[in-house]
C-alpha cells in the first residue's frame, strides 16, 4: 500500500457511521489514507502529537469530524499547516448547528474548510480536488469523477423532459 496522503480523524467511535462515508469515497478514488479516532477533548495530547507529525508522516489533507462542542478540527489545524476540512457530526441536540458552528467559526489566521452536517462525502471530494491540483493522476480521476456526476444529470434532465405530468410529480389533478 502507498503512503498514506489523507487521514481521517474522528472525535468518537460513534462517529463512524458518518465518517466511513469518507473513507468509502477515498477508496473508490483509490486514495490511501489512516482513519483513527481521537477526541480533543479526552485525548488532547494524542491529537496534538498525530497533528504537528501529520505533514512529516507524508499526509496532504486531513479531515476531522465531530459532534456536540466539535473543537477536533480546530485543534488539528492549529497544529498542523496541513489543509484540514471538517465534517460536523449530527448529534441528538441542536440539530448539528452545535459542532457546524463548533468547526465552522474557526479565528482569522487558522482556517478549516468546513462541509455541510454529516457530509463526510464531500470531504473526500474536496480532498480529491486539493490533490488533484498537484498530480496529474488525481486530476484524471476528478474529471472521471465529474463527468459521471454529469451523466447522472442528465439521466434526471432526461427524466423530466419525457414529460414531467403533475401525475409523475404526484400531485392530485382536481378537474
Ligand atoms: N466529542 C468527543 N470528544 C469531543 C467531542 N466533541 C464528540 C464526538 C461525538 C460526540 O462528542 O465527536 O460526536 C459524542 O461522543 P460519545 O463518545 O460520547 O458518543
Amino acid at each position: 500500500m502507498s503512503t498514506p496522503l489523507v487521514g481521517i480523524v474522528m472525535g468518537s467511535k460513534t462517529d463512524l457511521p458518518v465518517m466511513e462515508k469518507a473513507a468509502k469515497q477515498l477508496e473508490e478514488f483509490g486514495i490511501a489514507y489512516t482513519l483513527d479516532v481521537m477526541s480533543a477533548h479526552r485525548n488532547p495530547a494524542e491529537v496534538s502529537q498525530w497533528a504537528s507529525g501529520a505533514r512529516e508522516a507524508g499526509y496532504k489533507v486531513l479531515i476531522a469530524g465531530a459532534g456536540r462542542a466539535a473543537h477536533l478540527p480546530g485543534v488539528v489545524a492549529a497544529h498542523s499547516d496541513l489543509p484540514v476540512i471538517g465534517v460536523p457530526c449530527l448529534s441528538d441536540h441542536l440539530g448539528g448547528a452545535d459542532a457546524l458552528y463548533s468547526i465552522v467559526q474557526m479565528p482569522p489566521g487558522v482556517p478549516v474548510a468546513t462541509v455541510g452536517i454529516d457530509n463526510a462525502r464531500n470531504a473526500a471530494i474536496l480532498a480529491l480536488q486539493i490533490l488533484a491540483t498537484a498530480d496529474e493522476g488525481h486530476a484524471r480521476t476528478l474529471a472521471e469523477f465529474r463527468a459521471e456526476q454529469a451523466g447522472k444529470g442528465m439521466e434526471h434532465r432526461e427524466w423530466s423532459a419525457e414529460g414531467a405530468s403533475p401525475r409523475k410529480l404526484g400531485f392530485q389533478t382536481g378537474n
